[in-house]
């Protein structure tokens, strides 16, 4: 095989960085052959304790338990908002770019501070307090992020529901956590299109008893339904509510946050993060990944719903001092310019996006980029699934004017904050791959039966605990133990296939398990499938993934229908509006295919690997194993035949 492009780090990028080639080695060495003493020194450079830890880490993992900095108190809003008033109280913390090109809002620490206190302030009135759950099922508007920092300011817990979810996953995640409160908007607005949010919200709640408590943003101002004594305004809670609110002290371990993801059931998985060790790893990898410099313009263009947004929205660049880049829109709204229009009108200097982004605005035309100065932008970001080369080329040379270094950043849900990326003034790198793993960071490849391997293909795991990680799953500490620990002994499992190549480089090839990439967002074939089941009209499902030019991955979907019913378009449509009525447009099928049968096993397990086969027009694999082997190879002609 030819050797890949590379690409060598700039000789600016190198005079300037906080992190050059040889303090990575330094800091890399340091932070493998003394853990505790570089976790320590990041912790106390990144975050203010109100005490000490009595010790930096307690791991066993039999259980198992993670604990870091443990005896240590802080407040994770504290941190990211009133230690900064004396030296940048009046710099912008959030500048928010509305939907609608050129409405903008900037909110600087001291406002944000102030709002934070007041919400926090009406969270008790409402009877919140340390523990509780709290629900946020916001558009991406300021808001969202004073509730999740208003819950952090007094111990809650918050759970962000992305707001493309459904009634009926909301409703799941409500009852999961047992949250009492959610704060939601009248509506969201994306790309001119209103999300009917307060009405999502009405419509989980019928089967939530224990909500009491739903706090409403004015964002579109249209009419919705009002149940007095449960809902409130925003607004008017805030405007009168008390703006003194001392932080709560909480326990390192305490937790911040819980954030549902997709796994290899059914079942979303509620996976808990902490406030101690999550902060300073959102904190430190923000600072180097990005090489944040004081004064900059950051933009991240996740939504909170996803734990970019968390991450890299709200708690790293808030922790850092930074101003964060807020946005409503969508990248094809009013028109296809209008990430680029977005980065001169507020001189972003940093951008993380998705491939999928990058794949979309690439499909328009450098033409839309070049109208656009792009001057601002010094480092490039990608995260969400693997990155094609010719994406990465193209964001290099066409955004970026082949200026700016790109960080293919790989991280999950789970571990918190990336996890493996290149550093702009370190990694010499070849698009595609995700490079080296950040300092502290113990990435091990291992074949099927745990064997470490030095290069090649198998599965990535990491072999030693890191602040960022997850504690557990939220109710379920025993599928906690199964999904993450008990593939491989004493080692985080990730989930995904990898491959190492002979510089150490690491390549990310996607999930080995039932979970699927579309378009950045992480949809289980399981979920997919249980909401075609469903259906009345349905007796069977199985969902797979196939290549999609633009999205990564596609669902197709082959249902065999019960007896008496008749395979049509309309049925079609029909299933494609049931699933995005139950789990959310992201989880809708782009293809339904009806067969009578579907291959299975002699034990009866449908075989989705050949399914894959056959919806990506591939040979089909070994079909031994199959009960009735005809059954495919029927399956693959009809669809072949099939008209789309
Ligand atoms: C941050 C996030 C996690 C899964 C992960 C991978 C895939 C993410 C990259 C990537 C290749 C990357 N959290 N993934 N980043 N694959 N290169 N840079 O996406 O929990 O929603 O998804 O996404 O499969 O396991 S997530």
């Amino acid at each position: 095989m030819s050797q890949p492009v590379r690409y060598e780090v700039g000789a600016e990028m190198a005079a300037r960085a906080h992190i050059d080639r040889a303090a990575y080695q330094a800091l890399y060495r340091r932070s493998i052959e003394d853990p505790s003493g570089f976790w320590a020194e990041q912790a106390q450079q990144f975050v203010t304790w109100s005490r000490p830890w009595a010790r930096v880490l307690d791991w066993d993992y039999q259980i198992p338990r993670i604990r870091w900095f443990e005896g240590a108190k802080l407040n994770v809003a504290y941190n990211c908002l009133d230690r900064h008033l004396a030296s940048r109280g009046d710099r912008t913390a959030i500048l928010w770019e509305a939907d609608e090109p050129g409405e903008t809002r900037a909110v600087s620490y001291r406002e944000l501070f102030d709002a934070v206190c007041r919400f926090a302030n009406a969270l008790k009135a409402r009877g919140v307090g340390k523990g509780d759950r709290v629900a946020i099922y916001l558009p991406m508007v300021p808001e969202a992020a004073v509730a999740m920092l208003a819950c952090a300011r007094i111990g809650a817990v918050h759970s962000v529901v992305f707001g493309g979810f459904s009634p009926e996953s909301l409703k799941d995640r409500i009852l999961d956590s047992d949250c009492r409160v959610v704060v939601t908007a009248d509506e969201g607005l994306r790309g001119g299109r209103h999300v009917p949010l307060k009405a999502n919200v009405d419509a989980a709640l019928l089967a939530c008893p224990r909500v009491h408590t739903v706090f409403v943003v004015r964002r579109t101002g249209r009419s919705i339904a009002w149940q007095a004594g449960r809902d409130l305004w925003y607004h008017e809670t805030v405007a009168s509510a008390d703006p003194e609110c001392p932080p709560v002290e909480m326990d390192a371990e305490d937790p911040l946050f819980i954030l549902y993801t997709s796994g290899s059931t059914g079942k979303p998985k509620g996976v808990l993060h902490t406030s101690g060790g999550y902060l300073v790893y959102a904190a430190i990898t923000h600072r180097y990944v990005f090489d944040y410099r004081d004064g900059d313009i950051y933009w991240c263009t996740a939504d909170v719903g996803w734990v970019t947004g968390h991450t890299y929205c709200v708690y790293g660049p808030l922790c850092n001092g930074a101003t964060t880049l807020m946005f409503e829109g969508i990248p094809t709204h009013p028109n296809p310019g209008r990430f680029w229009e977005v980065v001169d009108r507020h001189r972003v200097n940093i951008l993380y996006t998705a491939p999928t982004a990058i794949r979309a605005n690439m499909a328009q035309g450098d033409a839309w980029v070049q109208k656009s100065r792009r001057t601002s932008l010094r480092i490039l970001g990608t995260v969400g699934e693997p990155i094609n080369p010719e994406a990465w080329e193209w964001y290099y040379r066409v955004v970026g004017d082949r200026r700016c270094p790109i960080v293919d950043t790989w991280w999950q849900t789970e571990t918190g904050g990336i996890m493996i990326t290149p550093l702009p003034a370190v990694v010499t790198t070849k698009p595609g791959s995700a490079t080296i793993p950040y300092p502290g960071i113990v990435p091990e490849l291992v074949d099927a039966k745990g064997n470490k391997l030095e290069v090649g293909g198998g599965f990535l795991t990491i072999a030693q605990p890191w602040p960022g990680m997850l504690r557990t799953i939220f109710g379920d500490d025993e599928r906690y133990r199964e999904i993450y620990w008990s593939r491989f002994p004493d080692r985080y499992f990730t989930g995904d296939g990898a491959k190492l190549d002979e510089d150490g480089y690491w390549w990310i090839l996607g999930r080995v398990d039932d979970v699927l990439n579309v378009a950045g967002h992480r949809v289980g074939t399981m979920e997919v499938e249980s909401a075609l089941v469903d259906h009345p009209a349905v007796a069977e499902a199985a969902v797979v993934g196939r290549a999609h030019d633009l999205k990564g991955q596609a669902l197709a979907a082959f249902v065999t229908l019960k007896d008496g019913q008749n395979a049509s378009d309309g049925l079609k449509d029909d299933l494609k509006a049931h699933v995005t009525q139950k789990i959310g447009a992201i989880a809708r099928p782009d293809d339904i295919f009806f067969s009578a049968d579907l291959p299975k096993t002699r034990s009866g397990k449908i075989m989705r690997r050949l399914l894959k086969d056959i919806a990506e027009g591939r040979a089909l694999g070994d079909t031994t194993t199959l009960a009735d082997p005809n059954v495919v190879s029927r399956l693959k002609e009809m669809y072949e035949a099939r008209e789309t």
